[in-house]
């Protein structure tokens, strides 16, 4: 066997490369090749062994040069703008914000009338979740594919979309779309084909003549959805084979140890990436890998995987970057971002779900003890990389809280995981919160939640009980929350409708296609009159859209704030209160103090010297400057701060 080798490819792809993309464009190309090279041959040995042969590499190479030729001049720019700026998602500016484009404005061409609002709010970063064309019916949000070439007609065209980058673009906002890699629709052209008898699409999928094998799997693999889609496999009928299928049985998982499906889904990618966007959103991406006898997720080659379609990226398009959807135990986070044994590039900017579930869980216990421990059992993105922060997405909230963690902090895991399913669907005496269950697992006793922001801080019940004061409570809850999302290393990203606390969608279950899907609570639909009271003073779109501004224009105040900032999570020295330090090396400190109680608390003023700070400015926070009183920094119930100093 011959291993591939970049050397032997650079000859020959350099003379198409100066053809396809022009001298200097070429070499640029062909130089890109040469520094991503090791990473891509290194990843397809691994994944493939004898199967990645020079016609693999030859074949991808083939891919990328193709996808860097059709890119438009516009996109070149962007791509020589951003081999400079490389790290332009850490800066302290960013600001991201997550929206179903249906849900938002209706379509695609509503969305640029739609973008002063978002600068309002301080948004450099949009992501649209999922657009492309989905199956018809049920598609669980968009997320069965049926034609990554096209898009959801009712959402638009192609070329709607590539004028929603350009108008992004123009106002230096980035466009973040998501790319489902780990399955296809079952409508998807390939799994048709498998179907219809076509062998090489069919080994595009995972399928068995029968059940011994996937019985096999079975015995260690978790279910995804316990309650709507038990097991990870369904017959398929016409096709006489059963069909791996994590999620829905309509999701067709792909088998990605066939190099043919690499090679076919990067071209996918570099199509979708090439329509200007900044940042793809990798769906599911633990699960890509399967390997018998374990759960199926975070598997040495999914990681791989991740690293040759990196890898590869990197040569086609160098301004996209990578975001991995990763939903897993804190201490199996950093892979995503490549921290392995030794660093590989995979994903520039991964989901922090510890940090959205510790703030949940401090809210609900008015306690930061055990979301201290899990923050720094989470570890340290590597250099260049980060997280995305946030309170809520589209999905559900899985209680992560893992028992070692839980031990340290004295409490019992499990216990405590149920204490918060319950308390967020409103089980518990005293909460305030109105969530609903997410597939309850009767045979693991695992249950999730569902809700918008607004509804499990406390707003929706409030409003239904007219209690002012708790009214009050509630908002200050939601602001803490979003205030340590904007503090923490990374890219803050709301959730459409939290900035004007908007409430659980009372009409999800009227849609049969979402009845059995709670999740679709916490996908409303954008209210833009509700948003006009952003204006009204006073009112809880006010308090809470203009909290959220203050804490942008904060971000923007310094370097502490970058994402390249150390962090470090302090002992407050009081249970109630979450205090962590950024400090950016050209000198900025920033120490940020939240107080998850409901009564006012204090803290020693030794914090201000464990972070280096020596004199101090309250940068922002929820009750005017903060100041030294005997030695001691005080916060109302559920009261921040921003303490800047150097
Ligand atoms: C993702 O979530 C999407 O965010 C969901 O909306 C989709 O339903 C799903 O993929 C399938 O495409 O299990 O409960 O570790 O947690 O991929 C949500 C990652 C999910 C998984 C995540 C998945």
């Amino acid at each position: 066997m011959t291993a591939p080798r970049i050397e032997n490819l650079t000859e020959s792809i350099a003379v198409d490369a100066v053809s396809a993309l022009g001298e200097l464009e070429g070499a640029a190309f062909c130089a890109r090749l040469a520094r991503a090279g090791d990473d891509l041959v290194e990843a397809l040995i691994a994944l493939y062994g004898a199967q990645a042969t020079p016609a693999l590499l030859e074949r991808v190479v083939g891919v990328a040069l193709a996808g860097a030729t059709a890119r438009c001049p516009a996109l070149r720019l962007r791509d020589r703008l951003r081999e400079v700026d490389d790290d332009w998602y850490l800066g302290a500016c960013q600001i991201g914000y997550a929206t179903y484009v249906d849900r938002f404005c209706g379509t695609l061409a509503a969305l640029p009338g739609h973008l002063d609002y978002l600068q309002e709010l301080g948004v450099t970063y949009l992501h649209l979740m999922p657009l492309l064309r989905p199956r018809e019916g049920e598609s669980d949000g968009g997320y069965a594919v049926a034609d990554y070439r096209e898009l959801d007609p009712r959402l638009g065209t192609i070329a709607d979309l590539e004028a929603v980058a350009a108008a992004l673009h123009e106002r230096g906002m980035n466009l973040c779309v998501d790319l489902v890699i780990n399955h296809t629709a079952a409508e998807h052209a390939w799994a048709r084909a498998a179907v219809a008898g076509d062998r090489r699409m069919r080994a595009r999928y995972l399928t068995f003549p029968d059940r011994t094998v996937p019985d096999l799997y079975e015995r260690t693999l978790p279910e995804v959805f316990p309650d709507t889609a038990p097991g990870s496999f369904t017959d398929e009928p016409a096709m006489g084979r059963v069909v791996w299928t994590t999620f829905n049985t309509w999701q067709w998982d792909l088998d990605y140890t066939s190099p043919d499906t690499f090679a076919a889904m990067f071209e996918e990618m570099v199509s979708v990436a090439n329509r200007g966007v900044d940042v793809l959103r990798l769906d599911a991406v633990p699960f890509t890998w399967k390997v018998m006898g374990t759960d199926c997720q975070n598997q040495y080659g999914a990681h791989r995987l991740l690293q040759a379609f990196r890898a590869l990226m990197r040569v086609t398009a160098p301004s996209v970057v990578f975001k991995a959807e990763a939903i897993v135990p804190a201490k199996l986070l950093l892979p995503y971002l490549g921290g392995h044994d030794a660093f590989r590039p995979e994903c520039e900017i991964a989901y922090n779900n510890q940090l959205m579930v510790m703030l949940w869980s401090a809210a609900a216990s008015r306690d930061a003890n055990l979301m201290v421990r899990a923050l720094r059992g989470v570890g340290t993105p590597p250099l260049g990389t980060t997280w995305v922060n946030y309170l809520r997405c589209h999905d559900d909230i899985g209680w992560a809280v893992s028992d070692d963690d839980a031990a340290a902090a004295g409490i019992d895991g499990a216990a405590h995981r149920r204490f918060l399913a319950d308390f967020y669907a409103d089980r518990f005496t005293g909460s305030h919160a109105k969530g609903v269950d997410f597939q309850h697992n009767p045979e693991t006793g695992d249950v999730r939640t569902s809700g918008m922001a607004a509804a499990l801080a406390g707003i929706d019940q409030a409003r239904i009980d007219g209690d002012e004061l708790a009214l009050a409570g509630a908002i200050r809850r939601l602001v803490l929350l979003y205030s340590v999302v904007y503090a923490y290393g990374g890219i803050p990203l709301i959730w459409m409708g939290d900035e004007i606390a908007l409430a659980n969608d009372a009409r999800w279950q009227d849609d049969p296609l979402h009845a059995a899907d709670s999740r679709w609570i916490n996908r409303p639909p954008m209210s833009w009159e509700v948003a006009t009271r952003r204006s009204v003073s006073g009112s809880v779109e006010e308090r809470v859209f203009s909290a959220m501004r203050r804490l942008g224009a904060a971000r923007r105040s310094g370097d502490a704030l970058r994402a390249d900032a150390t962090l470090a999570v302090l002992d407050s020295g009081n249970r109630h209160v979450l205090a962590f330090t950024r400090h950016h090396r050209r000198g900025q400190r920033l120490l940020a103090l939240a107080n998850f109680g409901d009564e006012r608390q204090s803290v020693s003023d030794d914090l201000l010297r464990a972070s280096g700070i020596t004199s101090f400015v309250t940068v922002v926070s929820a009750d005017g400057p903060v100041r030294v009183v005997d030695g001691r920094l005080t916060l109302d119930g559920l009261g921040y701060a921003w303490l800047a100093g150097a």
